[in-house]
C-alpha cells in the first residue's frame, strides 16, 4: 500500500452494536411501531414534539448505559499514536468515541456530523448544553432560561454539522475507512466516492456488505470489535 499520510474515518451505528446500541437496520428502523424517518425530522418534532423528545430521551439512557467496546479502544489508540492526519467522522449520536479513551470530549479530531445525543440545543438563544436527563419534561434552557431545548440531533432533511471541514479532510485524505455504516444516508454515504475522486485508496470495514461496497478499492467483513484493532494494528505496525 502507497505511503499513507492522512486518514479520514467514517463509523456508523455498526462500531456501536457490540456495545449494545442498536443499529438502525437491526430495528428494522422502527421505534414504538414508527419508522424512524418519521420521527428523526423537524416535521416530526412540530407536529408532536414529546413523542419525538421521548423517542431522543430513551436514546440517552441507552447511551448513558452502554460501554465502548474494543473497535472504539482502537481508533483511540490510533487517534493517540497516529503521527499523520487523522479525522474521525461519526454518524453516530453515541460518546463512546470519546469515552473510549484517547479522544475527549470536543475533541477536534471526532466530528459528530448528526449531532451528539448527549447534547441539547436552544433554538431560542443557540447555546448547546450537556444533557443527560430528560428533555421531554420541558427544562427551561440554563443559558437563557426559554422553553426551547431540542435534542442537538441533525434530522432528515437537516444539513449535519462541519460539512466543509469534512469535505477539506476527504480533499486531503490518503486513505479513506468506513466502518459499521450501511451507506444509506446522504451526503455521508457519497464520502467514499468524494475520497477516491480525489485520489485516496478506500477501505470499508464491516458485518456485512453496503450499499456502497461497490465504491471501496477494498471490503472487509466482520464483526467491528475484531477487524478495527486488527487493522489499527496494522496502520502503527506499518508507520513503525
Ligand atoms: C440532508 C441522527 C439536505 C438521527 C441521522 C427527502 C427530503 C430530505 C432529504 C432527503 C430526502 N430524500 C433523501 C434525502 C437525503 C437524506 C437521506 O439520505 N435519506 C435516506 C433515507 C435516503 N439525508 C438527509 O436528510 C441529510 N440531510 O440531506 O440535508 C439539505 C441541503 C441543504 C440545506 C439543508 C438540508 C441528513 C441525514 C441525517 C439524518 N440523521 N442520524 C438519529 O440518530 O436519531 S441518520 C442515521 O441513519 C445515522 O446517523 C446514519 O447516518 C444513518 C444510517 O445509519 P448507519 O449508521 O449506517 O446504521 P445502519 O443501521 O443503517 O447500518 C449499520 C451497519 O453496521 C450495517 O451495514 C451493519 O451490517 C453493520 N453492522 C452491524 N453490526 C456490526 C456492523 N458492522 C461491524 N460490526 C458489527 N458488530
Amino acid at each position: 500500500m502507497p505511503k499513507v499520510e492522512n486518514i479520514v474515518i467514517l463509523t456508523g451505528a455498526g462500531i456501536s452494536a457490540e456495545s449494545g446500541l442498536e443499529t438502525f437496520r437491526a430495528a428494522d428502523g422502527l421505534w414504538e411501531n414508527h419508522r424512524v424517518e418519521d420521527v428523526a425530522t423537524p416535521e416530526a418534532f412540530a407536529r408532536d414534539p414529546l413523542l419525538v423528545q421521548r423517542f431522543y430521551d430513551m436514546r440517552r439512557v441507552a447511551i448513558m448505559e452502554t460501554l465502548p467496546n474494543t473497535a472504539h479502544e482502537a481508533l483511540a489508540r490510533l487517534d493517540a499514536e497516529w503521527q499523520g492526519g487523522l479525522l474521525l467522522v461519526t454518524q453516530n449520536i453515541d460518546d463512546l468515541h470519546e469515552r473510549a479513551g484517547a479522544m475527549y470530549a470536543g475533541d477536534p479530531r471526532v466530528l459528530h456530523m448528526h449531532g451528539e445525543g448527549l447534547s441539547a440545543w436552544c433554538t431560542a438563544c443557540d447555546a448547546r448544553t450537556r444533557w443527560t436527563t430528560s428533555l421531554a419534561d420541558g427544562p427551561p434552557c440554563p443559558v437563557c432560561g426559554a422553553n426551547a431545548l431540542r435534542p442537538d440531533i441533525v434530522w432528515f432533511g437537516e444539513m449535519p454539522y462541519r460539512m466543509d471541514e469534512i469535505y477539506a479532510a476527504l480533499r486531503e485524505a490518503d486513505l479513506f475507512v468506513s466502518i459499521g455504516t450501511s451507506g444509506a444516508v446522504y451526503p455521508a454515504a457519497g464520502f467514499v466516492r468524494e475520497a477516491r475522486e480525489c485520489g485516496a485508496r478506500t477501505l470499508e470495514l464491516n458485518l456485512e456488505s453496503s450499499h456502497g461496497s461497490a465504491w471501496f478499492h477494498e471490503t472487509r467483513l466482520g464483526p467491528a470489535s475484531l477487524l478495527v484493532p486488527a487493522w489499527v494494528d496494522e496502520m502503527l505496525g506499518m508507520a513503525r
